[in-house]
């Protein structure tokens, strides 16, 4: 059925592919002999209803003939028997999909449903074309899955044009304006749409001059790009600066009680929504790392969101307002303040103030996109606010994609991890989901910062790729990040089982490989200022940024107990309160965040602090080496420009390995005066 943008993909998709393979497609009205006799069917049933209800919630499009009874009747006959089969609510996004009555069937409430009911059935290869029966239904766990691109539209002169990009430029904008050639947009919203992201930021959530422009001088830009996510299912946002109204508007003030403010907001998203029918909304960071906002006025941050909310709410928008929000400008003397305290001293008070079309967005970590962190406790202390997840795709801190880090593992502990004192899990907080008789919270979303550019091989590293991948489909709702890679293995490569086994190797456990080298033990930031790449151990020890380690001569960590430390523990619930406050329970791997402790502190694995810090990395740096010949081993079976590529990054992953190991091995031997055990070189 023709029922907009999404079905015509849908409809694009499948004719393509029967062209190509000799098929013939027939496309409604049909009868129930001709849907019958097809191969593969194809069909939307109504939303959020019953079967029983199908032709009811079937209205055809404003414009359109009515539906013709045979068509409802012959989706109705392979619909009714798979509802019985198991579901009888088909939600937004949702699909079922298997062998039925002999043919490939594909169900969904709604277009895009059916489109990611496709792409599903692609995944699956040939297998999904024969068989017995069986039939399974798939939904997204999460309402809202986002990639936010961190581009400006103009080269900055200390960023780039892509703000931690490591992918090249912009792939939407160039010298201010969109680019003219949109066919990789396209190509990209189709890889995005056919793994269920639903949503995109368009732009930096450092607004700097041009692109605050966005939201008013070039909205037409917008509708363009929004043109080309609309086929796949995503909505586009902005994100905005909240001086816009001084800056763009000519007021004396964006206090967000203000009344001409808040017109000015009213009138300029009217301006976008004459444009743009189906605008997502906003991404703001305010009060945050020099990004205005409401504390200028006295105001706090549920009258800022709000004030966004406000405007957009007769338009269905929605604001992502993150939680990033700390001191920048800490005395690095001042023991008192702690960093990882900030989000939730600032937002906790603020639960139950937003409005309802407010997400507060908040990193997975209390720091910023570290290797390893603990879990941000604001995700299980707010209640009554829609919560999204903020990931980081792209790697900032990870190996800025020249090195192998397959992130799926590191989400997937952070999307799992059992935060509320009631056992749900982050990634249900997220989607507003609850446990047995649990009061389900409002549904926040999933981002993640995409790691995208003009790149050939669009992440710099290809096998960066993969993370893109993955994150798409653990912020879907799947669990297993190996599967997830396994997935993507296949799809890029084939079916060699010989670079199957090999790029397991190389990624599956390069997450902890990554960490076992870089900054041990949770502790963090060891790099080197601005850039954040390559090893520093103090490199941000006296700043103002607030990411401290307090290594001296005795020992390593922050302290962050309620009993000795700034009391961080405190913010958790029950358990976890508890099992980070001693040091008998805390985790090894989450040790220097919680506690400081001396290098001969003996961890849970029978090793010393020290030991520790000799052995990983030291191993890690081995590991990489073994890496790097495992790829070798597939020369000639993968493509020459995709090899060399990995190949280079993989060079390169050496020699910063080896710095990572030398420097921080040396730096700590230097504290310490205590000798590696294993007797291995120290410089
Ligand atoms: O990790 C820090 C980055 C900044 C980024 C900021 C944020 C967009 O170093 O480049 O700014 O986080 O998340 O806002």
């Amino acid at each position: 059925p023709d029922d907009g943008p999404v079905a015509e993909t849908v409809v694009a998709e499948v004719a393509a592919a029967t062209e190509r393979f000799g098929g013939s497609l027939v496309t409604s009205p049909v009868t129930v002999d001709e849907a019958l006799a097809c191969d593969v069917v194809l069909a939307i049933v109504g939303s959020a209803g019953t079967v029983g209800t199908a032709s009811a919630t079937m209205p055809p499009p404003p414009g359109h003939p009515p539906r013709t009874d045979p068509y409802l009747r012959a989706v109705q006959a392979v619909v009714e028997d798979l509802l019985a089969l198991g579901s009888s609510v088909l939600s937004p996004g949702m699909f079922g999909l298997g062998r039925h009555r002999g043919r490939t069937v594909v169900v969904a409430a709604d277009a895009a449903g059916l489109l990611y009911g496709l792409h599903a059935m692609v995944r699956r290869g040939e297998a999904a074309l024969s068989g017995l029966d069986d039939f399974v239904w798939d939904l997204p766990v999460s309402s809202v899955r986002m990639l936010d691109h961190w581009d400006n539209t103009v080269v900055h002169p200390v960023m780039g044009q892509v703000e931690r990009g490591y992918a090249g430029g912009s792939i939407f904008w160039s010298e201010g304006r969109v680019r003219d050639d949109l066919s990789r947009v396209a190509q990209y919203a189709r890889l995005l749409g056919s793994v269920g992201i639903n949503a995109v930021g368009l732009n930096n959530v450092n607004v700097h001059a041009a692109e605050a422009r966005l939201l008013t001088d070039h909205v037409d830009d917008v509708a363009r790009l929004a043109d080309a996510f609309r086929p796949h299912g995503i909505r586009v946002y902005l994100s905005v600066s909240f001086a816009a109204p001084i800056t763009l508007g000519g007021l004396e003030t964006a206090d967000p009680l203000d009344p001409a403010v808040q017109d000015w907001w009213a009138s300029a998203f009217r301006r976008v929504y004459e444009a743009i029918p189906d605008f997502g909304g906003v991404v703001v960071k305010a009060d945050s790392e020099g990004q205005p906002g409401p504390f200028a006025y006295g105001r706090d941050h549920a009258d800022g969101a709000n004030l966004l909310a406000r405007a957009l709410r007769p338009f269905g928008g929605t604001v992502f307002w993150r939680a990033f929000v700390y001191d920048h400008h800490q005395d690095w003397r001042d023991r008192s303040t702690d960093r990882a305290r900030a989000a939730y001293d600032h937002f906790t008070p603020l639960d139950g103030r937003f409005d309802d079309n407010v997400v507060l967005q908040v990193k997975y970590g209390p720091m910023d996109f570290q290797t390893r962190e603990p879990v941000s406790p604001v995700i299980a202390a707010m209640p009554r606010t829609r919560l999204a997840v903020e990931l980081q795709v792209t790697q900032e801190y990870t190996g800025q994609q020249q090195h192998a880090c397959y992130l799926g593992p590191q989400w997937a502990e952070v999307l799992e991890f059992p935060l509320a004192e009631d056992g749900r899990s982050v990634a249900y907080i997220a989607a507003g989901l609850s446990e047995g008789d649990g009061q389900p919270t409002p549904a926040g979303g999933i981002v993640g910062v995409s790691n995208v550019g003009t790149d050939e091989f669009w992440t710099g590293h290809p096998l960066a790729q993969a993370n893109l991948y993955a994150f798409a489909r653990l912020a879907w709702g799947e669990e297993d990040p190996v599967a997830v890679l396994d997935e993507w293995i296949g799809l890029t490569f084939g079916d060699d089982p010989v670079v199957r086994s090999a790029v397991h190797a190389v990624l599956d456990d390069s997450w902890h490989t990554y960490e076992s080298y870089t900054a041990p033990l949770s502790v963090g930031f060891m790099v080197r200022p601005g850039h954040h790449y390559g090893p520093d151990v103090d490199g941000y020890e006296y700043t103002a940024w607030g990411t401290y380690h307090y290594a001296d001569r005795d020992g390593i960590g922050v302290d962050r107990t309620r009993a000795t430390g700034t009391g961080f523990t405190g913010q958790y619930p029950s358990p976890w309160r508890d099992v980070y406050e001693s040091v008998e329970t805390c985790p090894d791997e989450l040790l220097l965040f919680f506690h400081h402790v001396p290098y001969t502190h003996v961890l849970h694995s029978g090793s010393t602090v020290i030991q520790h810090i000799y052995d990983t990395h030291a191993d890690g740096y081995d590991e990489v080496v073994r890496m790097g010949g495992t790829w070798e081993s597939l020369r000639g079976r993968v493509p020459d420009a995709f090899f060399d590529r990995v190949s280079e990054r993989l060079a390169e992953q050496e020699r910063s390995a080896r710095e990572w190991r030398d420097h921080v091995r040396s730096a700590f031997f230097r504290r310490s005066g205590i000798p590696d055990a294993t007797g291995r070189t120290i410089y």
